[in-house]
């Protein structure tokens, strides 16, 4: 929660903050691409943490790093086919490894058999296909020999001793000016760039916090260099209002649209993975069905968020079969239902609940989308809806929903309710994914 009083570091009103994220809130569906050298283990993109690997063992997937089928056009296709409108990629994830180019370290794709700035083809390839692109940054960096070592390293221990140990000699202004360095090159040398998604800050025991990133000056310098940019709340900048745009949640479904300590609507993004793992997990065989993830989506838009959903490359640049079924999946679906999506929004509270059914909802054309993810036999109660329904239709074929009005329902106090809607479905449900 948020502080009653906040601070401000630019001068932008809500209005205009609005206007900002206007492309943001509309197109409410993104990919998420977790990338790096994690994909050759292919046991999580924390394995150097979760396996304790040294940099020595950590070092073979470096030199062998040669992602050859690597064609990003054909990622944004796919993203494109799904519905999706933004791509989000990890430029550095934990691990340390740049898949950009960069002056200011060794440890970048250019210096792997694949020597190529791994970004700037993507960068290209999104936008050519009319996507809107994203960097996602991490802040923690378990490659920098001046990152100071914490709970998260990956030779992690029990002790304060061993800590103070590990950090002896370290120099974290060092880090700091790297990072701040890394994303003035990525901010300067690609373009536009929509979104910038950095990743994490932490308040723990071995780590300073949010001053290690020297954060404030960190983001006056991203709203220099791309003004219109939207960045995540990840510095943890929580005490101010316009240091970041939107919040987070991650691999979960917030109950309801999140808000501040003055029950201000937050802006907000959940990301979620379709399998237990953000990197390419080639025995990881939880993958969520397309009915769940199509909830995910629909749920989020239905709370006034989106979602960014996740896909791991292989470590020779592909998207696994698994993950090309899910999206296309989900494609057939938004082909005919994504006037639901885009542009919509939580509805009204004139529109009660419907059971088994959630709500979203277009301001603009004043259209309510009911979405039945278990199809009832014959009758859809819309409660208390009277007067407010005036044409009823399938979203897929435009074909008629026949409905009645006047009628009511017994409430579970065995109280009669006047003035609901029924609509009258076939009892076979239409051909539909979900
Ligand atoms: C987390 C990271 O630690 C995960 O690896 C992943 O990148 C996720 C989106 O954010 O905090």
């Amino acid at each position: 929660t948020r502080l009653n009083a906040q601070k401000k570091l630019f001068n932008e009103s809500a209005a205009q903050k609005k206007e900002r994220l206007a492309w943001w809130t509309y197109d409410r569906f993104g990919m998420f691409i977790h990338w790096g050298l994690y994909a050759l283990p292919a046991r999580h993109e924390w394995v150097k943490n979760r396996e304790r690997l040294t940099s020595d063992q950590y070092q073979k997937y470096f030199e062998i790093f040669n992602p050859d089928l690597y064609n990003p056009t054909e990622w944004a296709r796919m993203a494109k086919a799904a519905g999706m409108k933004y791509a989000v990629l990890t430029t550095k994830h934990h691990e340390g490894f740049c898949l950009f180019d960069s002056k200011y370290t060794d440890y970048t794709a250019m210096n792997t058999p694949i020597h190529k700035d791994l970004v700037k083809e993507f960068v290209d390839a999104f936008k050519a296909e009319g996507l809107k692109v994203g960097f996602y940054y991490s802040l923690i960096d378990w490659h920098h020999p001046d990152f100071t070592v914490d709970r998260n390293h990956p030779q992690r221990t029990n002790s304060d001793e061993e800590y103070e140990k590990m950090n002896k000699g370290k120099d974290m202004a060092k880090y700091r000016e790297y990072l701040k360095n890394q994303v003035r090159e990525l901010l300067t040398n690609y373009g536009k760039i929509d979104i910038l998604w950095l990743d994490f800050s932490y308040p723990g025991k071995h780590g300073k916090g949010k001053d290690d990133w020297g954060s404030i000056e960190l983001v006056k310098m991203v709203r220099k260099l791309q003004p219109g940019i939207i960045i995540n709340d990840r510095l943890d900048l929580k005490e101010y209002d316009d240091a970041w745009d939107f919040i987070t949640p991650e691999q979960y479904k917030v109950p309801a649209w999140p808000t501040d300590a003055n029950g201000n609507k937050l802006y907000w993004e959940t990301c979620q993975t379709f399998s237990g793992s953000w990197g390419y997990y080639r025995d990881e065989n939880t993958w969520k069905d397309t009915k769940q993830l199509l909830g995910l989506l629909i749920e989020s838009v239905s709370k006034g968020g989106n979602l960014l959903l996740n896909v791991g490359p292989t470590a020779r640049g592909m998207f696994d079969e698994r993950a090309q079924s899910a999206l296309a999946a989900m494609g057939d679906w938004m082909k005919f239902n994504s006037p639901s999506i885009y542009g919509c929004t939580q509805a009204p509270d004139k529109f009660n609940k419907v059971d088994n059914a959630l709500l979203t909802y277009n301001p603009k054309t004043n259209r309510l989308y009911v979405h039945l993810l278990d199809y009832p036999l014959n009758l859809l109660n819309l409660p208390g809806y009277k007067g407010k329904v005036k044409y009823a239709q399938f979203l897929h074929d435009n074909s008629e929903i026949k409905m009645t009005e006047g009628s009511g329902h017994w409430d579970k106090n065995s109280s009669y309710q006047e003035g609901d809607v029924k609509l009258l479905l076939p009892v076979q449900k239409p051909n539909q994914v979900i």
